[in-house]
């Protein structure tokens, strides 16, 4: 099989890529380790940024978001029992972002490219990436049982942290920096509606909870929980009994209780590894980064990764100038590092360290109170959450 770009990793960072080449004229081969309807349902993000909203609408892939995502034009900050809402729009010149699960958005372009872009095979693995620094790099695979070899031009990982593509970067050529939290997220969607209409962040002695939602009648829910927690381990009842206690207002605020339909576990990390390009091979998504969740960033970096790819590609087309494609891992990783440093604030903020000090917690309530009385304070987290623009 031979193919100018074979993408790995049907994620989201893969799905758009490969609709952005189809829309530039550009063919493309994307491996996906898993099957269509593990994909399609593994749950994950659920904030868009506006960057992201519109690339997907440029693409052709906003259809379905316009018409059920939820825009948010703020979100609450909960601690010491008061409310403090964040008003993005008012604070960044009118940007907003949008409530749509990853779900959704990874079932609208497998739809597209299913129906107008080129191949994309499920329970195809990506073995091994050959050759990435000559002019020929290739994929080796196996597919139905069956090995086979992917000749490219270039070759764009987008197979997760877990992935392969990142393996062959020297590591001579490679750094990478680390910081691991000693707590996690269990997360759970219920079948209730919301119970307020943006998402509450909430700051607690016991630890931190986050209110979000995925439609008008489902709410995804998340608590800090000590790092190794088996999400089985909690009862229904006692995830909503600590989520109320997290969540508990001085003004009598109410948390609707429903039918939990999943849970699970998500451990907290911060990762990047540099560069992000090594000859032909170009990593994007969580192959070269992670951010831990509690500044909505990761879905929304890989789409920066990847607009980025396409944009240096399709001009090497069009001027015969790799000068973009030599730009790439610095033009990411400019971006990339505003959102570690933006998502690591979030973190420190609002959780609570096992080791955390009488200092410290202090410090995390004067954050807080400094949020919620400066407007120049306020207005650095709505342009850090609202998004970092697209190179
Ligand atoms: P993905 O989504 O992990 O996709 C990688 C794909 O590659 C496949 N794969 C392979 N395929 C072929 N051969 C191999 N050898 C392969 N190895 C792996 C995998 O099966 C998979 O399909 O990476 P991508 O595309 O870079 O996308 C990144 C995002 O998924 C991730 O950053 C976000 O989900 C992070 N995240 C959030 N991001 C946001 O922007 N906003 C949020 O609100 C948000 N909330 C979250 C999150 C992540 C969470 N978890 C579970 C880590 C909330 C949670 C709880
Ligand atoms: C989610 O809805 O899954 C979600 C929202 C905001 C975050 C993290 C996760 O910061």
């Amino acid at each position: 099989m031979r193919t100018t770009v074979g993408i790995i990793g049907a994620g989201p960072a893969g799905l758009l890529l490969a609709r952005l080449l189809h829309n530039a004229g550009i063919d493309s081969v994307v491996l996906e380790s898993r099957d269509r309807a593990y994909v399609e349902h593994r749950q994950r993000a659920g904030i868009l940024e506006q960057g992201t909203v519109d690339v997907l609408r440029a693409a052709g892939a906003g259809e379905r978001m316009d018409r059920e995502g939820l825009r948010h034009d703020g979100i609450e900050l909960r601690y010491a029992k008061k409310r403090h809402r964040v008003d993005f729009p008012a604070l960044t010149g009118g940007r907003s972002v949008m409530v749509y699960a990853q779900t959704e958005v990874c079932k609208d372009l497998i739809a597209l490219q299913l129906k107008e872009g080129g191949p994309l095979l499920f329970e195809a693995e990506a073995l091994a990436v050959e050759g990435a620094d000559t002019g020929s790099p290739r994929v080796r695979f196996r597919h139905e049982g069956v090995e086979d070899v992917l000749e490219c031009d270039y070759v764009v990982g987008c197979d997760g942290f877990w992935g392969v593509a990142r393996k062959a970067v020297p590591a001579a050529l490679s750094r990478t920096f680390e910081r691991t939290y000693p707590f996690g997220w269990l997360g759970i969607l219920a079948d209730v509606p919301p119970s307020h209409d943006e998402l509450v962040y909430a700051h607690h002695d016991r630890g931190f909870a986050l209110l979000s939602m995925r439609t008008p009648t489902v709410s995804r829910l998340y608590l800090q929980v000590p790092e190794g927690t088996d999400a089985e381990a909690w009862r229904d009842e006692d995830i909503w009994a600590e989520l109320e206690r997290r969540f508990e207002t001085a003004d009598g605020w109410r948390l609707q209780r429903g039918p939990i339909t999943q849970k699970s576990v998500t451990p907290m990390r911060s990762y990047v590894h540099e560069p992000m390009r090594h000859g032909r091979l170009f990593l994007a998504g969580d192959a070269a980064h992670i951010v831990p969740p509690t500044g909505a960033k990761g879905l929304n970096l890989a789409v920066g990764d990847v607009v980025t790819f396409a944009r240096a590609l399709t001009y090497e087309k069009e001027t015969g100038s790799a000068e973009l494609l030599d730009a790439y891992s610095a033009t990411c990783l400019g971006r990339v590092w505003q959102a570690e440093r933006f998502s690591y604030d979030m973190t420190t903020l609002l959780h609570r360290a096992p080791d955390a000090t009488a200092f410290e917690d202090r410090l995390q309530l004067a954050r807080l109170e400094r949020l919620a009385s400066s407007r120049a304070a306020e207005t650095d987290l709505a342009e850090g959450y609202t998004g970092f623009p697209f190179g």
